[in-house]
């Protein structure tokens, strides 16, 4: 009986021995060897892995070992992004402590990464909400504060009225949370913002020099949202035709300006805000506006420019706007679909070529006034730039996050806490985390009492902590360096890895993450703190697995993929190799999983397994001398090209259907003759990327490989006159049909062909007696006998 593919047994024990010898622990400097820098987003301590994470981290390490054994010297680090909101909400849920959920999560998870037997150099491993790594986000945090990029503003913001915290934009989908999809509503709150918008021309002119796909480049560019326009200056005067104020409105359509029939503000527009206020104002609605501007601070932005939703606006009834081209007086009015933070907050309204301009007009019985276009008129306006992006808003009133290292003076003055008292700690006395309103931390007296001491009488803490996407903004820099206690990081370390060549992610992070990290890195760059000014040189975004019924995976659909299951049933290799077989890896694609695809996997594998044993059982010797017959050569030169190139270009489902067609030519040649063992040592060297638990064992198995791990070896390389095949068949036909075939040599003449032909019994039997009117010869191929 032949010995069974143990899978339970080889991963295991692989795993251990990895990781004893610190096999892919990586070194800043290996002597003539580049470095390479892959990275994978580092997840989120949810609880458990999904098959999600496997599809994230698993591929890319087939790529990852791929260049390991061509000679680069890669590093493939891995962490958590242990700070957030759920780990509050599961700590309120379960009355524990945010930090003892979080830790317990990431240390079952690290078990399950290590089942998955990636190439990861836990070595460096970063933890966010680890002190050790907060005192550095806390530090880039004052360092952006002291170049003016971090302020304080009351804004409206974007507020969750169930998880009691604002929201970026980003964060909100359809006006709803992201995270608990509760209605957003509007609040005017005192809010901590990064000066992202002081980047938005590089952020957006930097993209030109970036290899990253094109639909990442344009939803980023999207996100920026650069508008060259015009501003143009409205008077506004009196009913007794005093001039009253001007207002500046922005176009990007300075032509249309004589069909401009009413002018209309948003309702934060700081002038009639003022104005409301005002005894002496001209305007005779007072109240009225009051009452819609008030209305509008429950709604969303996203609301507010929903082209489906019916408009509202109120007119400011006393005063009228001049149109500086034509000189006609036009109403103004304040409607909630102009914005108060875009543009300046103005608009013209040219109801006879802008949608919504003419769904108001027609609504209000206001003016439509058809004109021809004329772009002299952009006389009357400067132009002027304006980009859709805003400040990145930072502070979140929430427990489980790294605490904003700012104290307030009795005056309330806001000071940032000096370096040498960083890392600036999480309070650990606080028992109620559910949101009120207020950070938790609130409820902390340690925390007064530390500020008191350290500051003095009456000074307070600042209780926000930071949005988290700070914390993943600079992480993949802390990997260069992970434990510098001196330096958020070396700029000498990081210029051995940085820019990361390979970074692999999810479309999700488009827009949020992947701008905010080079919005750092970029300010980094400006603080001389880093080498460059984009982090990341490659980015790809995989696709999405879905469950056997090709639904998104959810609990409540009852279709989700637990790994680990499958992992105990078929093996971490099979999984992995399932996961690349599915479908193209850099396609924004959906995959259902599936079953019969996991078998074909697992048998693929165990035919490998009993190849491998039957070899075994032929003396070296006589595997040695065997000499690779030119065709057989030919298939292996050209998987291994093949092979090469698809796992570069992410298109490993077509590397693994090479190398099948390969492994079936190998079992029908050692079923005719002796299979030559260099050739099966090849195909397990192309195969260590994707199954590198069984590749190592089949490797490991041969004493002349004396132990060294396959993961070591070099990649094979392909001759590509070797791929060209020598031989060809050609094929002998009379009228059209085939009568015979012989082997020759590629490119053989026209000649020596029909000499061939005509020499060959089964011809002459055909040919005697009948006149050759013709002879048709396609080179390689045919050879036509036309009688
Ligand atoms: C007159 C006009 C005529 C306009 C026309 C468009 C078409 P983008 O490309 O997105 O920058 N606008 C300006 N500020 C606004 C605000 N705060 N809230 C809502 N809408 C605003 O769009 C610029 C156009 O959006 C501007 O040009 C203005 O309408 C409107 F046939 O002015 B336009």
């Amino acid at each position: 009986m032949q010995e069974k593919y143990n899978h339970k047994e080889i991963e295991k024990k692989w795993q251990k021995k990895w990781r004893e010898d610190n096999l892919y622990k990586t070194s800043d400097k290996v002597k003539g060897k580049d470095n390479f820098y892959a990275l994978v987003e580092f997840p989120y301590p949810s609880g458990n892995l999904h098959i999600g994470h496997w599809y994230a981290f698993a591929v890319p390490d087939i790529f990852v070992r791929t260049k390991r054994m061509q000679g680069f010297n890669v590093m493939f680090p891995i962490g958590f992004d242990a700070f957030g909101l759920p780990a509050e909400n599961a700590a309120i849920k379960n009355k524990i402590n945010p930090r003892d959920w979080t830790y317990q999560n990431i240390a079952y998870m690290e078990k399950q990464l290590q089942s998955m037997g990636n190439s990861f150099d836990w070595s460096r491993k970063v933890v966010t909400s680890d002190p050790e790594y907060y005192k550095w986000t806390q530090w880039l945090f004052l360092k952006l504060y002291e170049k003016g990029l971090t302020y304080k503003k009351k804004a409206f913001v974007n507020w969750c009225p169930s998880c009691n915290t604002v929201l970026a934009n980003e964060q909100v989908k359809d006006g709803r949370c992201e995270r608990c999809e509760t209605e957003v509503v509007q609040k005017d709150l005192e809010q901590w913002f990064f000066k992202i918008t002081d980047y938005a021309e590089r952020l957006l002119s930097d993209l030109d020099g970036l290899k990253w796909p094109e639909p990442i480049k344009e939803a980023q560019r999207n996100w920026i949202g650069k508008s060259e326009g015009t501003e143009i200056s409205f008077q506004l005067i009196s009913s007794s035709k005093q001039q009253v104020a001007s207002i500046n409105v922005f176009t990007t359509r300075a032509d249309t300006l004589k069909g401009a029939t009413y002018v209309v503000i948003a309702p934060e527009y700081e002038w009639l805000q003022k104005e409301i206020l005002n005894p002496k104002s001209e305007i005779t609605n007072k109240s009225e506006i009051q009452n819609y501007t008030n209305q509008t601070k429950n709604k969303t932005e996203i609301e507010r420019t929903n082209e489906k939703k019916e408009k509202t606006g109120v007119e400011i009834k006393g005063i009228k706007a001049v149109n500086p081209a034509s000189g006609e007086e036009v109403s103004i009015w304040v409607a909630d679909y102009v914005l108060g933070n875009y543009g300046t907050g103005a608009i013209m309204a040219v109801p006879s070529h802008d949608e919504r301009d003419l769904e108001f007009a027609k609504k209000y019985n206001l003016p439509i006034k058809e004109i021809t276009p004329d772009w002299s008129l952009e006389k009357f306006g400067k132009k002027v730039t304006k980009y859709k992006l805003r400040d990145w808003l930072l502070s979140r009133q929430r427990y489980w996050g790294c605490p904003i290292p700012v104290v307030y003076d009795p005056e309330g003055k806001p000071h940032a806490v000096p370096e040498d008292k960083l890392p600036w700690l999480l309070p650990d006395d606080i028992k109620d985390f559910a949101p009120k309103g207020e950070s938790p931390i609130a409820t902390s007296k340690e925390l007064k009492k530390r500020v008191e001491k350290t500051f003095g009488k009456d000074w307070q803490p600042e209780y926000d902590t930071m949005d988290t996407f700070i914390d993943s903004s600079w992480y993949f820099n802390r990997y260069a360096d992970p434990h510098n206690d001196k330096e958020f990081s070396s700029k000498e370390k990081m210029k051995k890895w940085l820019p990361v060549n390979r970074y692999f992610g999810g479309a999700e992070h488009n827009t949020m993450h992947l701008l905010y990290s080079r919005f750092f890195h970029k300010a980094l760059f400006d603080l001389g703190l880093v080498n460059e000014t984009e982090p990341f040189s490659e980015r790809m975004n995989r696709g999405l697995i879905l469950g056997l019924d090709g639904q998104k995976m959810s609990k409540s659909r009852g279709n989700v993929v637990d790994p680990d299951e499958v992992v105990e049933k078929v093996g971490s290799d099979t999984v992995k190799m399932y996961l690349a077989f599915i479908g193209p890896y850099n396609e924004t694609g959906q995959y259902p999983w599936d079953l019969g695809g996991v078998v074909g996997i697992r048998r693929f594998l165990e035919r490998i397994w009993r190849m491998s044993l039957e070899l075994k059982d032929k003396s070296l010797e006589e595997k040695k001398l065997q000499a690779l017959s030119s065709q057989l050569s030919a298939s292996l030169h050209r998987t291994i090209k093949k092979v090469t190139e698809d796992i570069e270009n992410y298109k490993f489902n077509t590397a693994i259907s090479t190398m099948m067609i390969l492994l079936n030519e190998l079992e029908h040649i050692s079923k005719v003759s002796k299979m030559p063992f260099d050739t099966f040592e090849t195909f397990l060297k192309l195969l260590a990327p994707f199954a590198p638990h069984m590749a190592e064992e089949l490797w490991c198995r041969e004493d002349a490989h004396l132990g060294k791990s396959i993961h070591l070896e070099e990649w094979p390389r392909f001759d590509e006159s070797k791929i060209r095949e020598e031989n060809t068949v050609i094929v002998v036909q009379i009228n059209g049909k085939i009568r015979a075939q012989f082997e020759a040599k590629i490119g053989i003449s026209e000649e020596k062909a029909r000499t061939k032909s005509l020499e060959m019994p089964d011809i002459q039997k055909w040919l005697t007696g009948a006149e050759i009117k013709k002879v048709i010869f396609v080179p390689n191929k045919i050879v036509n006998f036309v009688v």
